[in-house]
């Protein structure tokens, strides 16, 4: 909750479409897709569609006009570029336990919002008076919606802040436990560390404690989620929807004319860069604090000093950089798009044999039992098999040792024989031997030693490495 999922999602659309405020809850699901044009869809759980504007921001509205507990979910139509091929679903935060118990003894008590009963059956809704107080980050209980958007999403992104932590195994295990439940793994699954700038005070530079921390929780949930990248989704939204212009350009710029005693000053807390004088009006420091909070507008304020003629664009473009966002982009780009293709193939396959089953006509059931056969004897198919062993080998479900499982997550997840193999610098000879070895290790492993689940995954293995062996001398 409140870790800044909303904000990555505006930082990933390229606009600020998703409410971000300080007390506002993302309180349904929502989904943004590429439409040829803008519009929002209440759609409720009858199935009634009903339109709305964006609001004057731009953004979506407030109110939805309908009672929430009758929404299933917003569908949000841009003609951002960015959601071209990507589909981005945003989720309420799972409330820490803590924060329900107290909401609900706040409940209890008669001390309940209109904005608690307002969002009846938004269970995560309720904590929003509580948020901080938290112990363990995850509550047992997703909402259902929740759970079947991300069970249905081809990749998952956990936002969390510094919440988790080495020492806290009740956190740890509720996490694990949500993700079991949401059918998400390694695989398929990364951690953001949101919020990186808030580690540590004022305008200090939180990168030498962030990125050790999150190095650290990614051993910790590795079971869970594939990497956990930092990010301070804040620079990457301000710079993303272009939200800084030229008239706050200038205001740092002001801010970096400052002698270096009173910027210290003025940049300690926030407090101090509300209330010091500054020959910047109190409005644009808000703004600017809206936009970049502390650590960005120091961080902006010293690239401006080094070099005053820096143009705003190359500001933002460094503050993006800045961000950590770009490796999670990447990641989201690289590592699970591809693979989103196989996990869909697996989806469309699964449903046509399920229809095989159910058609009545023999000569439509033979052509579409033969279709689907011809697919599951082709090579590409075997991806599926193999993503779906090294899901179940990532979860823990099947325990490998660790260098196999390396390998295997390698195979499954990746088409570049180098890199699987790693013999970056083989030749198609020296890589097709090497596939030759492996595939002959794992069928070792299968028929020894082995239990019955390492078996299957083994023989899964050895004929994914037999299939490497073919493609690389082709
Ligand atoms: N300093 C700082 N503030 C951030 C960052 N990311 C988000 N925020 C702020 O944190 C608040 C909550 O952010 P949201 O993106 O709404 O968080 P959320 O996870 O969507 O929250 P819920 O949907 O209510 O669970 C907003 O005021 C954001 O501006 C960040 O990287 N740094
Ligand atoms: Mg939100």
């Amino acid at each position: 909750m409140k870790a800044g999922k909303s904000t990555l999602v505006n930082a990933l659309i390229g606009r600020r479409v998703a409410p971000t405020a300080v007390g506002e809850c993302t309180r349904v699901v929502t989904r943004f897709r590429y439409g040829p044009a803008d519009r929002v869809d209440v759609v409720c759980r009858d199935g009634e569609r009903r339109s709305l504007p964006l609001d004057d921001d731009g953004m979506i509205p407030q109110r939805l006009g309908v009672p929430l507990s009758r929404v299933a979910y917003v569908d949000v139509t841009l003609t951002s570029e960015k959601l071209r091929d990507l589909t981005v679903v945003d989720t309420p935060g799972l409330a820490s336990t803590d924060a329900m118990v107290s909401a609900r003894a706040e409940e209890a008590a008669g001390m309940s919002t209109a904005r608690a009963d307002q969002a009846a059956g938004m269970s995560t809704a309720r904590a929003e008076q509580a948020v901080g107080v938290s112990t363990a980050p995850f509550d047992a209980d997703i909402d259902a919606d929740s759970a079947s958007e991300v069970a249905a999403a081809e990749a998952v992104v956990y936002v969390f802040t510094q919440a988790v932590r080495a020492d806290d195994v009740r956190a740890l295990d509720a996490f694990r436990d949500a993700s079991a439940r949401l059918a998400s793994s390694p695989i398929n699954a990364l951690g953001v560390f949101g919020k990186a700038d808030t580690l540590v005070g004022g305008a200090g530079d939180p990168w030498p404690v962030a990125g050790p921390l999150a190095a650290q929780q990614a051993e910790l949930l590795a079971r869970t989620v594939s990497d956990v990248v930092p990010v301070i989704g804040l620079l990457a939204e301000t710079g993303e929807a272009g939200r800084l212009t030229a008239a706050d350009g200038a205001a740092l710029r002001g801010l970096a004319a400052l002698p270096a005693g009173e910027l210290r000053l003025l940049l300690a807390s926030v407090d101090l860069f509300r209330t010091r004088p500054a020959p910047v009006p109190a409005e644009r420091r808000e703004r600017l604090l809206g936009l970049l909070d502390l650590y960005g507008i120091g961080f902006a304020v010293a690239q401006l000093s080094a070099d005053p003629r820096l143009g705003t664009g190359e500001l933002v473009r460094r503050l993006v950089a800045a961000s950590g966002f770009p490796r999670l982009r990447e990641t989201l780009e690289q590592a699970f798009r591809w693979r989103a293709d196989a996990i869909k193939a697996g989806w469309a396959l699964g449903r046509l044999e399920r229809m095989a089953g159910h058609t009545r006509d023999e000569h439509d059931r033979d052509t579409l039992r033969d279709a689907v056969e011809g697919l599951l004897r082709d090579p590409a198919y075997h991806r599926l098999r193999l993503l779906d062993a090294a899901q179940r080998v990532a979860t823990g479900a099947v325990p490998l040792p660790a260098d196999w499982e390396a390998e295997l997550t390698r195979l499954a997840t990746s088409d570049d024989p180098r890199w699987i193999l790693r013999l970056p610098d083989a030749g198609a000879d020296e890589l097709a031997a090497a596939a030759r070895a492996a595939a002959n290790r794992w069928r070792v492993y299968a028929v020894a030693g082995a239990g019955p689940a390492q078996s299957r995954v083994a023989q899964v293995a050895h004929r994914g490495f037999h299939i490497l062996a073919q493609q690389v001398r082709r």
